[in-house]
């Protein structure tokens, strides 16, 4: 990319924006081409092409275009590196658009819906909408780049959102919002199961990308989904919120055999064992019962997720309600 100098058409295809939405930003934000070369249109140079990357996802995140224009006029680094290298433009950029200031053009109801995405690029799933509820502005920018199957945004205004507000904001305020009204809007609509995948594959990449305890430390809380559970983003937000605390826990992930687990609990002698189950399908008591008899009982037993029946757990079973409720008692017990 060093000193290479690109037509308006190949900065367009590259970010995949229209020329004329290029035009416009020249014209009404002065992000336009520097690299003069005479007798010649002007040419975009590396630095230009990735203020205009900026443009591009803050807008598709929902940032009106002039904010976003100010913000891409002040990171001169090259984007992939902006936030490591420059904590405060992370910082920043998240400001710009905290929950309740509606800069985006959201429609009134809530819905996120593709082609409301300033910027001009309304290729792909234009008028469907993720129902986000009364969630802000960020929620609504992350499911519109769900909705364009925009990985890349997805992730961009995750990692923002995680550094900004931490793991449990992020996920009460973001993530959960978006995640439910995705399942709304299959529940509607049998479809976009693509659209579910991307962004959980987006969630599990950046909360995973939180940084971990130092590995000296022996996790002392064991996290699991249920046997045949797929669904495991809840206990991934958890390892994270748990982490940024300094707490390590071992998360075995999706669809845990009891055997397996018992095995795990006995190789490793944790202090609190948390299992999952987000559908009533996986939510068999006798999965928690087994752990309250095996011979390495751990301290605190709990359960968590929608696919749990309170009266049909056990009475020594803890069930947990939100993430803050989880982290409190799973660092009070492996603590103790
Ligand atoms: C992402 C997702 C997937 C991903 C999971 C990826 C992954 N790595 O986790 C994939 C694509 C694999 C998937 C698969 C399936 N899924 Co799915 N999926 C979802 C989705 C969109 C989010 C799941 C999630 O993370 N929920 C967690 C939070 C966001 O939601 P919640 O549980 O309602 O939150 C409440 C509480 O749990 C609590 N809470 C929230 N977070 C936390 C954290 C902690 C620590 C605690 C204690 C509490 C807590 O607060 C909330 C309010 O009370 C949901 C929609 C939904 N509403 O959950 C559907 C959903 C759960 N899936 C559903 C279905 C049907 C399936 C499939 C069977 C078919 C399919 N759609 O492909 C398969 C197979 C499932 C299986 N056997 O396990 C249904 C379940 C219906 C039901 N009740 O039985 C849902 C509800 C979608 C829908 N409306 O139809 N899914």
């Amino acid at each position: 990319m060093m000193g290479e100098a690109l037509t308006a058409g190949a900065v367009a295809r590259r970010l995949g924006v229209a020329v004329t939405t290029l035009r416009t930003w020249h014209q009404r934000y002065g992000l336009g081409p520097s690299r003069h070369v005479p007798g010649q249109h002007r040419r975009y140079t590396a630095e230009d092409l990735d203020r205009l990357e900026v443009m591009r996802r803050l807008t598709a995140q929902g940032v009106a275009p002039a904010e976003a224009a100010a913000w891409a006029k002040r990171v001169p680094v090259p984007l992939d590196s902006a936030p490591a290298a420059d904590p405060g433009w992370a910082a920043a950029a998240a400001e710009i658009e905290p929950d309740g200031a509606a800069s985006d053009g959201a429609s009134p109801d809530g819905a996120a819906g593709d082609g409301a995405a300033p910027g001009g690029n309304t290729r792909d799933g234009g008028g469907h909408a993720i129902p986000v509820g009364r969630a802000g502005p960020t929620a609504r920018g992350l499911a519109r780049a769900a909705m364009r199957l925009d990985g890349p945004a997805q992730r961009d205004l995750l990692e923002m959102v995680v550094q900004r507000r931490g793991v449990v904001r992020a996920w009460d305020e973001v993530i959960m919002p978006v995640l439910i009204g995705i399942g709304e809007r299959y529940a509607a609509t049998l479809r976009y199961i693509e659209v579910e995948h991307l962004l959980s594959r987006s969630v599990t990449e950046v909360l995973s990308g939180v940084s971990r305890p130092p590995a000296g430390t022996s996790p002392r809380i064991l996290l699991a989904a249920a046997d045949e559970e797929q669904h495991t983003l809840p206990l991934e937000a958890l390892a994270a919120a748990l982490a940024e605390n300094g707490v390590p826990t071992r998360l075995l992930g999706a669809r845990v055999p009891p055997a397996s687990l018992s095995d795990a609990i006995e190789r490793t002698g944790p202090a609190a064992v948390l299992l999952w189950s987000q559908t009533p399908h996986t939510g068999n008591a006798a999965q928690l019962e087994r752990l309250l008899h095996g011979p390495h009982r751990p301290l605190l037993v709990a359960a968590a997720g929608p696919g749990w029946v309170k009266d049909t757990l056990p009475a020594e079973v803890s069930l947990f309600g939100d993430l803050q409720e989880a982290i409190a008692a799973l660092t009070a017990a492996a603590t103790q």
